[in-house]
């Protein structure tokens, strides 16, 4: 029998693409999922896998369905994936952002040092945390000091603190992925990469004739979930727990990106890219650049998966999706 894997937010980007890995490698994998009232919206990235994964009804907030969840699946490793994972909208919805990303890994914590306190935890931490704050030659790593810049920044870094300090007094195996910005074909379409592409591809089909956007002068290090979802696993795997930046050490402005992805469907992006405020943050995180040569050294990692490649997939996505649905 393999081992026993819980993923929280397991109908997620990473959640669904770790779940793929795990089973790959011959583990056991059970999932949270948490209730919506169109059952397709949650399921739509693991139905594939259906029969051979366990999932349960919980949320991270409800105390009592985590508690329940881990006595009954009695997990040997834990991903903590699930949050409100969208900066902009956590301005909106602070109060909610920071009882999920923050009270939410509370809960999962204490469950982990409660009822399984041998097993191995981690948790999906994020560059936001990193706010404007770069070092001098221009790249943030783990040693760089976090001043986030938005409620949902703000939340994670508590988190993150949590995580330590668990590990610290309670001399549990819990680690921090501190994930830079990845996408893949299983993005969602409110995040700017998938945005762009999702309606350069509109525009090319003729469905729609402009694209509206906020900052384009904003810079972030896009790597492929699959690429940072194996970097979990090496991190949770390791002989120690420990905090890892994952990161390309590559980045582009969303100016750049609208041209890259508007030229790959030979359009021109000044054509189509409005400006709107509705866009805009109250404050924004100006420029991510990760530094992961700790990961790449002590557990061999590097990403496999290509920015063009994976853009390249994210348009065929949308493609296949348009002729599916017939336009
Ligand atoms: O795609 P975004 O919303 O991603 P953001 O805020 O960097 O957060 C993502 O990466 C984090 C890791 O650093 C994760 F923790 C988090 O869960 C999420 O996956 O925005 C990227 C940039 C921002 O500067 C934003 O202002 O794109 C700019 N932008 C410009 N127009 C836009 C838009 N972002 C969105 N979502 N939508 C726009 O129309």
């Amino acid at each position: 029998m393999g081992k026993r894997c819980l993923l929280s937010g397991i109908s997620g980007m990473d959640g669904s693409n770790l779940a793929e890995l795990l089973l790959f490698k011959d583990y056991e994998v059970y999932g949270i999922i948490r209730r919506n009232s169109v059952p397709e919206h949650q399921e739509s990235r693991i139905s594939h896998l259906e029969d051979k994964i366990t999932t349960f009804y919980g949320d991270l907030l409800d105390s009592t369905s985590i508690q329940k969840i881990f006595s009954l699946v009695k997990p040997d490793y834990i991903f903590n994936t699930a949050a409100q994972s969208h900066v902009r909208i956590s301005f909106d919805i602070p109060e909610f952002t920071i009882k999920t990303n923050l009270l939410g890994v509370l809960n999962m914590l204490n469950a982990f040092k409660m009822i399984v306190p041998n097993s191995r935890f981690l948790q999906t931490s994020s560059s936001e945390q990193f706010g404007n704050s770069i070092d001098p030659d221009g790249f943030e790593r783990e040693t760089t000091v976090m001043h986030p810049v938005s409620p949902y920044g703000i939340a994670k870094l508590a988190a993150f603190n949590l995580v330590q300090h668990y590990r610290r007094a309670y001399k549990l195996f819990a680690c921090n992925s501190i994930c830079f910005n990845h996408s893949g074909p299983r993005r969602g379409s409110n995040f700017v990469e998938n945005k762009i592409v999702k309606t350069a591809v509109r525009i090319k089909l003729g469905l729609q004739n402009k694209l509206e956007l906020g900052n384009l002068d904003s810079y972030r290090d896009f790597g492929d979930s699959r690429d940072y979802c194996d970097a979990m696993y090496k991190i949770i795997n390791h002989s120690e727990p420990d905090d890892f930046v994952i990161a390309t050490g590559f980045n582009h402005s969303i100016r750049e990106l609208c041209e890259i992805i508007f030229n790959n469907l030979n359009l021109n992006y000044k054509d189509y890219v409005i400006q709107n405020e509705k866009f805009f943050r109250p404050e924004e995180l100006k420029y991510l650049k990760g530094d992961s040569s700790k990961i790449r050294k002590i557990l061999r990692w590097e990403p496999k998966i290509s920015f063009d490649q994976m853009i390249q997939e994210m348009i065929d996505m949308w493609m296949k999706y348009y002729e599916r649905n017939k336009l």
